[in-house]
């Protein structure tokens, strides 16, 4: 910059007065602050962003499941927040959880890293009392005689699925033993980079299946595995959503289940793994968290997902439960704090936020993949707190109103969708993922106002109707990864693209709640055109495998088995054809990756515990 001389300006000291030379300083500084901030907006490709701002991250990795909406941030998707400025949302809270977590997560890791496959002894509150945690069950977790029903057919169905989930999981250990997930055709194993170097995620979803089927020589051997073999000193990057669903959920249910401690001391050393992923301006979590190596990460500006950081709420209030340690619940409501603050479209959340400035980054709205169980925690942390989280309760039922307001939708047919919302303008389209919705909705209509009760029963029994058309319009009886309602289409894929079925669990899902809160007999036979169908076409000689087009003949597999159709596809399959008193809903609340967590009644725990003993069935 060059600067001329002035009249009447002394040439002596460069040129300038005290007071403009202090305004010149003052300018100066000004810019390189400027130019200092604008380095977190730049895209983490940028070179020189890397030069001031290194970090001990590398890129993100593909998140979701191989085939999942989540693949978003494969293809990076484009933030408009690192355009504006910052707006931190960041509270009083969440300076102080940083501080924390950074000491504990430091202190574990110098623990952990001494430790062999899974580092126990972390910091583990071994308080928890499981006796009276049992007291505190209305009723035996297992039901009277494993929940078998009486009448034969059904009986005979409940067996057939068993039998699956039995030929699906030794083909996985005949072929993949260790590995994330079986590839049947080719019979070898998957690992994919999901987990961040975690193995075994089939036979960690799988332990809680096992053991409710009654698969005990299998569930003996998927536990000796976890307690051998689970490394959870592996260093790589992970989605910390996945990884929350999948071995938190599965870990915390079967310790749940089974009072096996060396379950909770695996969780316990993994979930404190998870806690730098909130260590940004906000404190909502980044979607990819390095497992081996404690890092800031928030110079990645990248958005966060509401469905990955409003899917950890019920895992880590159990966290919290089990440790003694109120760090994870204190994070999960910090997450839910900002969502309250925030303004919201049209009472609506949508898919992406900053977690860098706390707003919004799109307004693309969804109940299906990347909003879909944002809504689905509300309700069942409403549910597993014993109902006394109001305040999820609130959410909940505002979020119902704006999505029944503004996406539900009837097709020329009759039929019942919820669309997907693109900043006002209705995208008729609604995927796989969000016919959990069925579910969702019939769990929460007793606590709604009682006047809507009978509304909320019909919107579950309707949606769940048009996923089940979804099903019964195609030719394999098997649903498309997403179906429409325009250009003449009623309930089916139109483009090629969205064919395909990947063993996903959702209708199936919203059959079994359908089943339990109203005994339709419907629902079973729904469930069982679904067996048929996964028998008929996605079971290989080796383990079952997704399909690449639901309306085609003959059938060209993916050569891929799901780690969640053994966790949630068969387990609800299962539930279906069972009494209702295996995991009885007034005592469990299903994570979204079907993994059960407890109702958690403080009052019981803190007190003198429930009066009857709840370990063996009555
Ligand atoms: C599962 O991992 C979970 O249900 C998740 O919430 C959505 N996607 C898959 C199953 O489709």
């Amino acid at each position: 910059m060059v600067f001329r001389k002035l009249p009447g300006v002394s040439a002596s000291g460069m040129g300038l007065r005290l007071s403009q030379k202090f305004v010149f300083l003052l300018f100066l500084s000004g810019l390189v602050t400027l130019c200092f901030g604008a380095l977190f907006f730049l895209p983490d490709s940028v070179r020189l962003k890397r030069i001031f701002l290194s970090k001990t991250e590398s890129q993100p990795v593909t998140v979701g499941s191989e085939n999942d909406v989540r693949e978003h941030l494969k293809k990076g998707a484009k933030d408009p927040e690192h355009l504006r400025g910052i707006t931190s949302a960041k509270g009083e809270t969440s300076t102080k959880l940083k501080a924390l977590s950074r000491k504990s997560s430091v202190t574990n890791e110098a623990k952990t890293d001494k430790k062999v496959a899974g580092g126990e002894g972390a910091n583990t509150d071994t308080s928890f009392d499981y006796n009276k945690f049992q007291k505190c069950l209305l009723k035996p977790h297992l039901g009277i005689e494993h929940g078998k029903p009486s009448d034969p057919q059904t009986l005979q169905r409940r067996e057939k699925v068993k039998e699956m989930m039995k030929f699906a999981w030794d083909n996985y250990k005949s072929f993949a033993w260790g590995r994330n997930e079986l590839r049947p055709l080719t019979r070898n194993g998957h690992i994919g980079n999901m987990f961040g170097g975690l193995r075994g995620a089939s036979i960690v979803d799988s332990l809680d299946t096992l053991y409710i089927m009654g698969l005990m020589d299998e569930y003996n051997d998927a536990k000796e595995w976890v307690e051998t073999s689970l490394d959870l000193n592996s260093n790589g990057e992970a989605s910390l959503f996945e990884v929350n669903i999948r071995y938190v959920g599965g870990l915390l249910s079967a310790y749940y289940l089974t009072g096996e401690e060396m379950f909770k001391r695996k969780v316990m050393v993994l979930g404190e793994k998870l806690l730098p992923a909130f260590n940004t301006p906000t404190g909502i979590p980044r979607g990819v968290i390095n497992l081996g190596s404690w890092s800031w990460g928030w110079a990645s500006a990248g958005s966060s997902i509401l469905a990955e950081f409003g899917t950890l709420h019920l895992e880590f209030v159990h966290l919290s439960e089990l440790s003694n340690n109120g760090i994870y619940t204190e994070k999960v409501m910090n997450i839910r704090k900002l969502l309250n603050k925030i303004e919201k479209p049209h009472g609506l959340y949508p898919n992406f936020l900053s977690p860098v400035s706390g707003n919004w980054v799109q307004h693309h709205v969804s109940i299906g993949g990347l909003g879909d169980s944002f809504y689905e925690y509300l309700i069942k942390s409403y549910l597993m707190s014993d109902k006394t989280d109001e305040e999820a309760k609130k959410m909940y039922y505002s979020a119902l109103e704006a999505i029944e307001a503004n996406l539900v939708q009837k097709s020329p047919g009759g039929l019942t969708y919820m669309a997907e919302w693109r900043g006002g303008i209705l995208d008729h389209k609604m995927g796989h993922l969000a016919c959990f919705s069925g579910g969702m909705v019939v769990i929460g209509a007793d606590d709604g106002a009682p006047e809507k009760r009978q509304h909320y029963l019909d919107l579950a029994a309707e949606i769940t109707h048009t996923c089940h058309e979804s099903y019964s319009r195609s030719a394999t009886k098997l649903g498309p990864e997403a179906f429409r309602f325009d250009g003449g289409a009623e309930a089916t894929a139109t483009r090629l693209s969205d064919r395909y079925y990947i063993l996903r669990p959702e209708v199936i899902e919203s059959y079994m709640y359908m089943w339990r809160l109203t005994h339709d007999p419907k629902y079973r036979e729904w469930g069982w055109e679904a067996v048929e169908a996964l028998e008929q076409h996605c079971r290989v000689e080796a383990g079952f495998s997704g399909i690449r087009d639901v309306y085609a003949q003959t059938v060209s597999h993916d050569n891929m088995q799901q780690s969640f159709f053994l966790s949630e596809t068969l387990k609800y399959l299962y539930l279906l054809f069972s009494d209702d008193d295996l995991l009885p809903l007034e005592d469990w609340v299903f994570n979204t990756e079907a993994h059960p967590l407890p109702v958690v009644r403080k009052s019981c725990l803190q007190g003198e515990g429930g009066t009857h003993d709840k370990t063996t069935s009555e």
